[in-house]
């Protein structure tokens, strides 16, 4: 093959900006008021930006688990996991990262992890495997479970960061440890007042779920995590210029706590939940320009995306509610994180890739279970059989040359929800909200009846059109009962 045109096929790099808790209308295209997302807007104005695009789920590790492995959460029983939880990725499973590997690429994850580490009980002052190294990751630089969760430390290639060997680390989700204070024990030692749940380790001056001891030197700050975490990533491109390269950046933003650093507190009018908004918007750039420096933005495949719905009260007293205005971070779409209802799933997300993605909009109906078997038929990998079980390949309409996305599109929360087109049908589920999913003033879909919505005319899931439709809701049964059987 001549020079010229092997230059011309080299491989894109693929870097996932994945936005933690990002809603639909929480960008700037996409209608935020009260925030400002200049480097997010960039991206769609050269880019691809999808009305319709979905997290596999509504909660972060089962949307996680399916973007990495290609097949539904359900299947493994995927549900938010601990901060001791073991590994939920079987070493043996095929994998996103493992496909690109073979594809001559090197991988990378920096940021939130949530996906378990370990086999069981977890030593925190060894090399904690398997992870993400046997998932298919050639570097890693995390945070292990969520922001809100013990340990509060970073972990590279698997190993604590600055972690001195005579204060070990002792972690536990069960039984009280003594070592870092208790928040329900010490109200006084807060920068915010949080719900019964968050109410254990405090560690710069914020209450964690779990207890927590030693490790008081690899005690990451708050306040630092996006710029640590922006350096690792900008030092990750920097490193494997050369190479096709698979970037998968998992922001901690804009999950809480939401503690803004002081360059960004204030810069919105919405109070914390808007400033981490605006901070998120910063690390973007930080990619975008890396990659325009190294010249690479031309050629890198470039996704932004978010893992579930838009929550304003999740537990800490940050005043999201009080402070939110007119602005809607699911857009018009009802629902938001642990919700069945559109904006739960429907997320915000931009495909950039200057060289072969025409700037616009799309409508395509698709899911981020489908990156794996779209971006294998891309770098023509052969997928498996048994591998990737529910990923299709829709990369045409991922790259936006059709509008045809997926027929059926499953949407994972506390119960299940089924779009086909236009109609969007939710399981009935006849019991009562846990009480914590109450407390978060969410409504998570339940309901002793059939729903279903015509997005066309309602996009906002107000009028249950069950009765008026039955062959629809027979037809979408019998689809559901297939995927879960
Ligand atoms: C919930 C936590 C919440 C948050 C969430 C995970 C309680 C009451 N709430 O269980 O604080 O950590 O899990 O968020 O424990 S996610 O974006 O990672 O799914
Ligand atoms: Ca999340």
């Amino acid at each position: 093959m001549p020079l010229v045109a092997s230059c011309q096929d080299k491989k894109p790099n693929i870097v996932i900006i994945y936005v933690d808790d990002l809603g639909y209308g929480d960008i700037g295209v996409n209608g935020a008021i009260g925030v400002k997302t200049p480097n997010v807007d960039e991206l769609a104005k050269n880019g691809l930006n999808f009305t319709d695009a979905h997290s596999a789920a509504a909660t972060c590790t089962p949307s996680r688990y399916s973007l990495l492995t290609g097949s539904y959460a359900f299947r493994n029983k995927a549900q938010i996991l601990e901060g001791d939880a073991p590994l939920i990725i079987n070493p043996k499973m095929a994998t996103l990262p493992k496909m690109l590997q073979k594809a001559g690429y090197k991988t990378g994850v920096v940021g939130k992890w949530h996906l378990g580490l370990g086999k069981g009980k977890i030593d925190w002052n060894k090399r904690i495997g398997p992870g993400p190294e046997e998932v298919g990751f050639d570097y890693s630089f995390l945070i292990p479970a969520t922001g809100d969760r013990v340990p509060c430390v970073f972990m590279e290639n698997q190993k604590v960061v600055n972690l001195d060997k005579n204060d070990p680390i002792t972690v536990s989700y069960g039984a009280r440890i003594e070592g870092y204070p208790w928040g329900f024990q010490h109200p006084e030692l807060l920068k915010q007042h949080t719900d019964p749940y968050h109410q254990g380790a405090i560690i710069n001056g914020i209450s964690r779920i779990g207890y927590m001891k030693g490790g008081k030197n690899a005690l990451w700050v708050d306040e630092k995590i996006p710029f640590v975490l922006s350096k690792k990533a900008t030092d990750f491109i920097n490193k494997e210029k050369d190479n096709p390269f698979f970037l998968y950046f998992s922001l901690h933003d804009i999950h809480q706590p939401r503690t803004a650093n002081i360059k960004f507190v204030e810069s919105s009018s919405m109070g914390p939940r808007g400033d981490v908004i605006a901070q998120m918007d910063w690390c973007v750039g930080q990619i975008t320009k890396t990659l325009k420096s190294q010249n690479l933005l031309e050629n890198t495949l470039l996704i932004f995306t978010s893992d579930n719905g838009p929550i304003l009260d999740d537990g800490y007293v940050d005043y999201a509610r009080e402070l939110v205005g007119n602005h809607k971070p699911g857009g018009k779409y009802r629902g938001s994180k642990y919700s069945v209802y559109e904006a739960g799933t429907r997320m915000p997300t931009i495909v950039h890739w200057p060289k072969k993605v025409k700037a616009g909009k799309s409508d395509a109906l698709i899911s981020q279970v489908d990156l794996y078997a779209s971006l294998a038929k891309l770098l023509h990998q052969t997928v498996n059989k048994n591998e990737a079980v529910d990923s299709k390949n829709v990369l045409n309409a991922w790259l936006g040359k059709s509008k045809k996305g997926r027929k059926f599109l499953l949407e994972e929360a506390y119960t299940y929800g089924l779009r086909m087109g236009k109609w969007k049908y939710i399981q009935p589920k006849n019991k009562p909200v846990p009480n914590w999913i109450v407390q978060k003033f969410v409504n998570p879909g339940f309901s002793k009846q059939v729903q279903l919505f015509d997005l066309e005319k309602d996009p906002s899931e107000k009028i249950n059109i069950s009765k008026d439709f039955p062959k629809i809701v027979k037809k979408m049964e019998k689809e559901l009962a297939r995927i879960l059987k």
